[in-house]
């Protein structure tokens, strides 16, 4: 397929390096094009296998570089809409992703989960799931490996987690998972797609690919992963935590159900499990059924259901310094999530916030303090968007920061004992960090000096 093709990666990332390091092992050379001129190639260079040629071009991007290159392998990070991708589309070159390069490679079934919320915990509990029951087991995509990292490791037996995130679905062609999943949808990377209908088109697309056949796990809560039963040619099974369906993965009476064919099958409760809070019981609902269809049996499911905790970033306990609780949800990167980590805290709390511009809307995020925030700390491009929208909706403890070390100073100097600090941004962390969990590892670091001071 590849064969002949002179190949232009786009972004010298994780991605990119995953996309460069899989072509070299696969016998061919490519070129890396990232804007960043101060790169470090020559480390790049070192991570390649042995006989790969790998050429770079960096800083200002060139248009006619498109004219000699046939196709292009595009970051997640960057925009199909950049100069960049926009030169191979108006030339009509393939241009590929992460996604779709490694399923041309890789062997066996995936299991694709995306959503705004909740994927990676869901991705990282359904590999939880498949590590109970089949031998071969990977976990990719935007939980942060690459799948291109793993796709000639893969084979006809394996089962493959994979979260996938809108970024990753622009650039997808045929990539086609045996059972995908949309989580949710609300408001999320709006300063990219634009639109909420652009934004919920490019989440379905997960399955466009797929045939009735196949499975599709849709969350019946959410209005607009609902409609998407509608819009799908996947066989749609949903899950519900408020309704009593007469097919699908349910929570009835605090027991996790699978009701299918008839049959209605327990799973476990709500008390034997270990993750906290009420999102968490929709990403158990859709692991279940991305797991049930992708033939792992129920005890096996079970099992693993009741073993897992929470992922790294997500409402993470970090420590207990001077009596206060420091919680780290740097993976809180917009709204919705941050609304999540807020209701998960029970005392009351000082909250970091801010980041980078999404343009999101934060108003429903300061409506659900619920009188828990005693200060809210604003770092990042945001602060003063949040702050206004914040002032708006009657909440006006709000201290303004510069750097995230003066935001942890602030809050430890703000709290006393009983309380909690929660860092849960409603941001994504560009522009301050790499991303959320260099943004979440700082945090804890700084937590775990407060307790040697
Ligand atoms: N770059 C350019 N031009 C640009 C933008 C970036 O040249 O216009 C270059 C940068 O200089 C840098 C590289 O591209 O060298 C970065 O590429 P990238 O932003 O795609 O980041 P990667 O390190 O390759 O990580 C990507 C995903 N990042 C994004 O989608 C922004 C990671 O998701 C993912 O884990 C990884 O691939 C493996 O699949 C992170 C993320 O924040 C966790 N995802 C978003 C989210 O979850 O909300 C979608």
């Amino acid at each position: 397929m590849l064969e002949n093709k002179k190949i232009l990666i786009g972004g010298a990332g994780v991605s990119g390096i995953g996309a460069a390091k899989l072509l070299g092992r696969a016998g061919y050379n490519a070129t890396i094009y990232d804007g960043n001129e101060k790169l470090n190639t020559e480390d790049i260079r070192k991570q390649m296998p042995e006989g790969m040629e790998l050429s770079f071009v960096l800083g200002d991007y060139e248009e006619s570089l498109a004219d000699r290159y046939d196709m292009l392998i595009l970051s997640p990070g960057i925009s199909v809409n950049s100069p960049l991708a926009r030169s191979f589309y108006d030339r009509k070159k393939t241009v590929w992703g992460e996604i779709e390069l490694a399923s041309c490679f890789a062997k066996g079934r995936i299991a694709a989960i995306t959503g705004t919320n909740g994927k990676t915990t869901t991705t990282a509990l359904v590999g939880e799931i498949f590590k109970n029951y089949y031998d071969s087991v990977f976990v990719v995509g935007n939980i942060g490996i690459p799948f291109t990292s793993v796709a000639l490791d893969t084979e006809e037996d394996s089962v493959i987690a994979a979260e996938i995130s809108s970024f990753q679905l622009e650039t997808t062609v045929d990539f086609h998972p045996a059972v995908s999943a949309v989580l949710n949808l609300t408001p999320d990377h709006l300063d990219r797609h634009g639109t909420m209908e652009v934004y919920g088109k490019t989440k379905l697309s997960i399955s466009k690919k797929q045939t009735k056949d196949d499975v599709i796990v849709l969350n019946y809560d959410d209005p607009a992963t609902r409609a998407m039963a509608d819009q799908t040619p996947a066989t749609p099974v949903l899950f519900s935590r408020q309704e009593d369906l007469p097919e699908g993965i349910l929570l009835k009476d605090n027991t996790f159900v699978i009701r299918a064919r008839g049959e209605e099958i327990p799973v476990c409760t709500t008390e034997e499990i270990r993750l906290l809070g009420s999102h968490n019981h929709e990403n158990i609902l859709a692991a279940i059924g991305i797991s049930y269809y992708m033939g792992v049996p129920v005890e096996r499911i079970r099992q693993a259901v009741m073993n897992f905790r929470a992922v790294e970033h997500r409402i993470e306990y970090v420590d207990t310094v001077d009596g206060v609780d420091y919680y780290n949800d740097s993976k809180g990167t917009n709204p919705d999530a941050a609304i999540k980590g807020i209701q998960a805290m029970v005392k009351p709390t000082i909250l970091l916030g801010g980041g980078y511009d999404k343009k999101a809307e934060y108003g429903e995020w300061i409506d659900s303090f619920d009188g828990k925030v005693k200060y809210l700390i604003l770092m990042g491009a945001t602060a003063r968007a949040i702050g206004e929208t914040a002032k708006a909706h009657g909440f006006d403890h709000i201290i303004y920061v510069d750097t995230f070390e003066e935001a942890m100073e602030t809050a430890r100097g703000k709290a006393v004992p009983g309380d909690a600090v929660l860092l849960s941004p409603a941001c994504a962390s560009w522009g301050m960090f790499k991303n959320y969990e260099v943004r979440g590892q700082v945090f804890k670091d700084i937590v775990h000096s407060f307790g040697k001071a």
